[in-house]
């Protein structure tokens, strides 16, 4: 950039953000800023902020950026000695070059009393310029050798001189600073000047010049210093002072970018694929809540919400049971709402509504929320309270498709429950793994029909990835074949229906780690025991 015969433009970043910001601009360099840097970090141009502390800011330009950096090295921060130590630290952090300017070490902004600042021994400055060559690795690295003259008031003569000497020791490219409002100090500098090396210039004074007149005076580089920290002060000042005066963020919403556009420029996509790679690959599971019926048995408890929305204690249902697949890392938990569903208002779940909850059979609701039956899943119904030792071991289950099974029935016949028969019996042997297939599964309603079955299901279901894609696929098939079916149906007529074509349904059996909340008695029973536990 420094060398071709174009005119180049770079432009000002302080941070990693800004310098990622610019070259999204599509800015082919950046300029790292002494004055914004210095501002950035709430302290002045003075070489308040140590050069180790610049040097950290030029790291994070670098590591957030791919295009070249030119670091605004004011004095070299010190000694010739100081300044080829900092050359060889900027090229191990990938930094394309450094400005330094003639003047002395701790150096001020040149439009801060810039004539009263003393410049720098010549000859002193050029042995700086040449221990920076001299020690630089990167045959491209770039040290721009910037003339204070103009801005010290010492007139274009020395300006000349000084420019001449510092092409002599081998800078690549003069910039040639000027703090008036014109471009005319600089076009006699140019006239006077053998044109050795590229000129790069900083208009922040000068801005009302046009571009076309740098060109046509064979500038190579422009700098635009200060801007990009500029404009960021200008809304932040705005912004501030509106949320201090309304204290509400209502009216400036619309006004700055949303908390996803943080993200997109930190790349957060590129961390989540990273993750994909190199973590161990864990089974994740989401959960899904079938919440979306009243509920019958709960008389004026059931009024106003769900039966999962009723309180045993301090907390609903529903809260104890998203606690426990949290316990469990399962964070990702939609739950099918219907009757009720405003009442149905807890945080960081994904609600799904099923407006047909009091015509339509479960299976509907099921369907309903189709989109979250992918990968490993935990389908549950909203009214069930179970130990966490449940869901561990489903996780755990290498089976497809597996109920959780209680093999101690026992009669408590206030509603019709779900009875399975298996292939095995439920065993207390040692080591018995406890996992069948499924025959069959239906709802019965007295202790008579039960006799020949091996348990009850508890309303807890795992899916694995494989699982999930049976599910997905026969709920799509069925709704294109028979969507009468899909409306009326119960899980239990879905599941025997993918008994019958020939899918593996499993069972694990799990004794007494579980309760279903079907009638008041049931309630009190539980509210009663938590009662107990508390005042212990
Ligand atoms: C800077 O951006 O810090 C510069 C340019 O050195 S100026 O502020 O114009 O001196
Ligand atoms: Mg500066």
């Amino acid at each position: 950039m420094i060398e071709n015969p174009t005119l180049e433009f770079i432009m000002e970043a302080h941070n990693g953000l800004s310098a990622k910001i610019v070259e999204e601009a599509g800015f082919k360099g950046i300029w790292a800023s002494g004055l914004s840097i210095s501002a950035a970090l709430g302290v002045r141009d003075n070489n308040e902020a140590s050069w180790t502390q610049v040097l950290e800011v030029c790291e994070f330009m670098s590591d957030a950026t791919s295009i070249p950096i030119l670091l605004d090295g004011d004095t070299g921060f010190g000694n010739f000695n100081s300044f080829r130590r900092l050359v060889k630290k900027l090229e191990q952090r990938n930094i394309a070059g450094v400005c330094i300017e003639d003047k002395v070490f701790p150096k001020t902004n040149s439009f801060i009393s810039g004539e009263k600042q003393p410049l720098a021994d010549m000859d002193e400055f050029c042995g700086k310029i040449k221990s920076g060559k001299d020690s630089q690795t990167d045959k491209d690295f770039v040290i721009v050798a910037r003339v204070e003259a103009l801005i010290a008031g010492w007139g274009v003569d020395e300006a000349v001189k000084r420019a001449d000497a510092y092409a002599e020791a081998g800078a690549d490219a003069i910039l040639m600073h000027s703090k008036i409002s014109s471009f005319d100090e600089i076009e006699l500098f140019l006239k006077q000047w053998n044109g050795k090396k590229p000129v790069v210039i900083v208009p922040t004074m000068y801005y009302r010049t046009p571009t076309q007149k740098f060109k046509d005076s064979g500038i190579s580089l422009i700098i635009w210093a200060n801007h990009t920290l500029r404009a960021s002060i200008t809304n932040m000042q705005k912004i501030v002072k509106q949320i201090h005066e309304e204290d509400s963020l209502l009216d400036v919403q619309e006004k700055i970018i949303p908390v996803k556009e943080i993200f997109r420029l930190q790349d957060v996509e590129e961390y989540k694929e990273a993750e994909d790679i190199y973590l161990p690959k864990k089974k994740s599971y989401s959960s899904l809540i079938l919440a979306a019926t009243k509920g019958t048995n709960f008389g004026s408890l059931t009024d106003d919400k769900p039966k999962a929305m009723i309180k045993i204690g301090s907390e609903t249902i529903l809260s104890k049971i998203v606690k426990i697949l949290n316990n469990r890392n399962i964070k990702d938990i939609g739950v099918v709402v219907g009757f009720k569903k405003d009442a149905v208002n807890l945080p960081n779940l994904e609600y799904i509504v099923n407006e047909n909850y009091s015509e339509y059979g479960l299976l509907y609701s099921l369907y309903k929320a189709k989109d979250k039956i992918s990968g490993a899943l935990i389908l549950l119904y909203g009214d069930v309270l179970f130990e966490e030792d449940i869901l561990r071991k489903l996780m755990l289950n290498d089976e497809d498709i597996v109920l959780a099974v209680d093999p101690s029935i026992n009669g408590r016949f206030n509603q019709a429950r779900d009875f399975v028969v298996g292939d095995e019996p439920y065993s207390e042997a040692y080591g018995k793994k406890n996992v069948c297939r499924i025959k069959k599964i239906q709802a019965l309603k007295n202790e008579k029909a039960i006799k020949d079955h091996n348990g009850e299901f508890i309303g807890i279901l795992k899916l694995s990835e494989k699982g999930s894609a049976i599910f997905d696929k026969e709920l799509t098939a069925l709704h294109e074949e028979n969507p009468e079916l899909l409306k009326k149906w119960s899980l239990n007529d879905f599941l025997n229906h993918l008994i019958t074509k020939k899918y593996d349904v499993f069972l694990e059996y799990f004794k007494d780690k579980w309760k279903d909340i079907d009638s008041i008695e049931d309630l009190t029973y539980l509210i009663n025991l938590e009662t107990k536990e508390q005042q212990k």
